[in-house]
């Protein structure tokens, strides 16, 4: 995988070179677009959720690549797929207490499977599994009962579509023959696409992944992404193509990585400053589940991403893996409902905000919303927190959990905050500081 991955980064960054960011400047953006990008730079936090075939072998979403699974034996696997206790209204429920805004799930993933019933393969779960359900549908009917907004990851890499040619990076021997037709294959994507934006009722947007394997191969970007605007003018384009934003596109997600980091070593650095922006997380080591992965991160660890990722003006999407019998792992619901507990305390000072005066730092972090100011104490181990000007005049400051005054000492170059004592069950030391107004956003509105 790591040679691999090498690969399709170089492939990828080689691809990034050119001219897409200013072309986003032209791109007429609609106002209902306008209006959706918005609302999800208000949303901060999604659920992101990697299930399918690949749940039953429990080691993660490449199986079918690591072990070099044949298309033959795969199919096979897929025929015996059955999650009969999938519960749509459960999983809803465990988004909504957690505090997540949307959901973002894979309608298909690398394998090629197609998650919900489809009329251009036979290859779905309603048509090829015992389970002949639709479990895309049941859950886009949860999430409007309950106001959560679904996205649908779609996958642009197949490793299974006989019209997958010419093979991309992480191609092996799967069986299938050494041909196959191109525009046929776009056409097919075109299709499913329609059907997820016409019978699943309102679509929060398509998160698309995968053109990595392929970077310079013929997309037909602006062909897909104006069809997904025609029919949806408020779904938003969201490419994790790990390049400069296109024309079409919506928001910059980011893979493992805060914006701009590039720890995972594949995503690009530059962060657009006028599209919203996501960070996507695995919440072990896995995005699909993996039945030994028990590198589950604290929930302080957790809290920490979301707060660092708002401070960045990001969005945190956090993963969950369920299990191929629908369920979901303990590890899983426990941290969910632990950031939900914590965002029943803390989320005035996460949804709806932008990024702060003060940017990321080793201590934590700042957001802001209107003339309020958020500071978050992440680890910072003296009584005293020294700050730059917060561009305004400061009226009061208090802690968020218990509005206890703070102490505040403000000069010219800047401003030093009299911290309340950390305690070990409060991963964010939550500051709220009222200025006497809010400086002038950035053209975002992030
Ligand atoms: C991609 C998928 O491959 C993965 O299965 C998951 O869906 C994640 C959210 O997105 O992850 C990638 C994609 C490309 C690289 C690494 C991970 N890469 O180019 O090295």
């Amino acid at each position: 995988m790591n040679r691999l991955r090498a690969a399709l980064t170089a492939a990828t960054l080689l691809a990034a070179g050119g001219a897409p960011a200013r072309a986003q400047a032209v791109d007429s953006v609609a106002a209902e677009r306008l209006a959706a990008r918005r609302w999800f730079a208000d949303a901060k936090f999604g659920l992101f959720i990697h299930w399918g075939v690949y749940s039953q072998l429990g080691a993660g979403e490449w199986v079918m690549h690591n072990r070099k699974i044949a298309v033959a034996d795969y199919e096979w696997l897929a025929t015996t797929f059955n999650p009969a206790k999938f519960d749509a209204v459960a999983w809803v429920a465990l988004a909504q207490r957690a505090g997540v805004r949307y959901i973002t799930i894979t309608s298909r993933h690398h394998d090629g499977f197609s998650m919900f019933k489809t009329g251009a393969t036979r290859y779905n779960i309603a048509d090829w599994t015992p389970f002949r359900r639709d479990p895309l549908h049941e859950l886009a009917d949860a999430c409007h009962a309950a106001g959560i907004k679904l996205f649908f990851y779609y996958s642009q890499l197949d490793w299974h579509h006989p019209d997958y040619w010419p093979r991309g990076g992480t191609a092996w021997n799967n069986g299938r023959r050494d041909q196959g037709d191109w525009s046929r294959y776009l056409a097919f994507m075109n299709a499913q696409l329609t059907e997820l934006l016409t019978r699943y009722g309102d679509v929060g947007g398509i998160w698309f992944d995968g053109m990595w394997d392929k970077p310079d191969a013929p997309w037909q970007l602006d062909t897909t992404y104006g069809l997904i605007h025609r029919l949806q003018p408020g779904a938003l384009v969201v490419p994790n193509h790990h390049q400069r934003p296109r024309p079409g596109e919506d928001v910059q997600t980011f893979e493992q990585d805060l914006p701009g980091a590039n720890s995972a070593g594949f995503n690009t650095s530059y962060v657009s400053g006028d599209l919203p922006l996501e960070t996507s997380l695995t919440m072990n080591g896995s995005w699909g589940f993996n039945i030994t992965d028990k590198e589950f991160k604290s929930v302080r660890t957790l809290v920490g991403y979301l707060v660092r990722a708002a401070g960045n003006g990001a969005n945190l999407l956090l993963n969950i893996g369920p299990r191929p019998d629908g369920t979901i792992s303990p590890e899983f619901t426990a941290r969910l409902d632990s950031l939900g507990a914590w965002l029943a305390v803390y989320g005035s000072a996460i949804y709806g905000t932008r990024r702060g005066p003060v940017s990321p730092r080793g201590w934590g972090a700042t957001t802001r919303r209107g003339d309020t100011v958020f500071v978050h104490v992440l680890d910072w181990p003296d009584p005293l927190l020294p700050l730059p000007s917060l561009g305004a005049r400061i009226r009061t400051a208090y802690v968020l959990r218990g509005r206890a005054a703070v102490p505040v000492v403000e000069t010219a170059v800047g401003v030093t905050l009299a911290l309340p004592p950390a305690s070990a069950d409060e991963p964010d030391r939550v500051i709220v500081v009222v200025t006497s107004g809010s400086p002038a956003s950035n053209r975002s509105g992030r």
